[in-house]
């Protein structure tokens, strides 16, 4: 039933293994060798489906495989490059790593809208890459290397300028539905609500609007994961700006200052930030109250709110009454903030993470050259695309902070050297 939070798993393709084979022809007794690289494996790739307002899809299914690269072939034939999986996801989505709950990726904002998770591991070369002089029919190639997997979390953290706050069935989503062209489910019971609604404020006057978020009632307890308290409220952390609605009516006995109270607790206790959110009250269902009575109840708050400056409207989402004034101190104060969406930081690259486990390698001169390799190296190498700027600026980070390059330095490399680094070669640049 809710589906804002999901646990699954990502793996990328394996890499084909590159392929031994020897040339064959006519009147030539030992050709030479010409096995094929295998292909590299797919990619997981994550992209944002404008359409889609839920994790639901991710909830029956709990392995995303991309393919495997196929292995080379004879005659110089390149393997297969495994299949990418594409994974859509709605916009909001942040992916973290299980074990540590750090972030990989936050899809939101115009600049996430696709973004590559895993690599492949990268194909093995084929034996046609080893004929050298001294060598001339190497019965070697390169296995190709292995893709990786995680477990991840995905969590929904809706996109909007704007959050509806407050007890199950005061009227957020009544508020939602007179304010916005959203419909959500209305109705005269708890939790009629159970995945955000998200819908535009329109003035009508060719200025800004914004997007108004309305989530499931909060309850006593929800930071603590209550009445599933921890999926609503990751909805609310983006927003700038917070509507505390509260039954002006008291129709199921509660105070409003108490509710008040009770959801502000909640939202500090979740997340500071939460709590630091500037909010104004919206005295909703004021159509029950006899007329005379209203102005009492509204003085009633502001005296059990003691010192708070949080300013209270009093409207009634039956008749309108007092949702215009309201909806333009929203605007006012919003205009005043940065219009800027939060979008988090990566704070995990799953695949600078796994380089990091203390596998060994080596730097070693011989005849004048420097040769680099060892586990640690092929590792790094296996998903690193040199070709690309952003894999060269990873290697070369790579180099120095494991400390190859003082090592090359120490062992004498000067400008011009050439240096190996598995199967790669380079030239020493200071
Ligand atoms: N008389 C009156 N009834 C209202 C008003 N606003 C909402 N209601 C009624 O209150 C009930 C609850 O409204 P909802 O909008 O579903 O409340 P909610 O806060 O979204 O509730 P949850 O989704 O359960 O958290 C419905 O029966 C609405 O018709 C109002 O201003 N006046
Ligand atoms: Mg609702």
């Amino acid at each position: 039933m809710f589906s804002d939070r999901v646990s699954i798993v990502l793996r990328s393709g394996n890499g084909g293994d590159g392929h031994v084979s020897f040339r064959r022809e006519k009147y030539v007794p030992n050709g030479g060798p010409d096995g094929g690289d295998g292909g590299d494996g797919g990619d997981v790739i994550f992209e944002v489906d404008p359409g889609m307002t839920t994790l639901a899809a991710f909830r029956h299914h709990k392995t995303y495989a991309a393919g495997n690269g196929s292995e080379g072939g004879k005659k110089r034939c390149h393997g297969k490059r495994g299949n990418d999986i594409v994974l859509q996801v709605p916009e909001g989505t942040i992916i973290r790593d299980q074990e540590s709950g750090r972030i990989i990726a936050d899809m939101s904002g115009k600049d996430n809208s696709r973004r590559i998770i895993l690599h492949g591991g990268k194909g093995g070369i084929g034996n046609m890459h080893f004929a050298t002089s001294t060598m001339q029919a190497p019965r070697y190639a390169k296995p190709g290397k292995p893709g990786i997997e995680i477990d991840v979390v995905l969590e929904l953290k809706s996109m909007a300028d704007v959050g509806l706050i407050g007890f199950p069935n005061v009227g957020k989503s009544t508020l939602l539905s007179r304010v916005t062209n959203a419909r959500p489910k209305i109705a005269n019971y708890h939790f009629t609500t159970l995945h955000p609604n998200l819908g535009v404020v329109d003035f009508g006057d060719h200025e800004d609007g914004f997007v108004l978020a309305d989530i499931p009632g909060l309850i006593e307890n929800a930071s603590k994961g209550e009445g599933l308290g921890h999926q609503f409220l990751q909805h609310i952390e983006r927003t700038r700006f917070l509507i505390h609605v509260v039954d002006g009516a008291s129709l199921e006995g509660r105070s409003p200052a108490d509710d008040i109270r009770t959801i502000n607790d909640e939202l500090v206790s979740f997340h500071e930030g939460l709590g630091e959110k500037p909010q104004v009250i919206a005295l909703n269902k004021m159509d029950l109250l006899p007329e005379e009575e209203r102005q009492h109840v509204i003085d009633q708050l502001r005296e059990d709110l003691g010192d708070s400056d949080i300013p209270v409207f009093s409207i009634s989402c039956a008749t309108g009454e007092g949702i215009r004034e309201l909806l333009n101190y929203v605007r006012a104060r919003l205009a005043e903030m940065p219009n800027e969406t939060t979008v988090y930081e990566t704070e995990y690259f799953p695949e600078e993470e796994l380089t990091e486990e203390e596998l060994p390698f080596s730097v070693r001169k011989e005849k004048g050259e420097y040769y680099v390799d060892g586990p640690r190296i092929e590792k790094m190498l296996g998903f690193t695309n040199l070709e690309s700027e952003k894999g060269f600026l990873f290697f070369e980070r790579f180099m120095r902070e494991n400390g190859i390059e003082d090592e090359l330095k120490k062992l004498g490399a000067q400008e011009g050297d050439t240096v190996h680094v598995c199967d790669y070669e380079f030239e020493y640049v200071e």
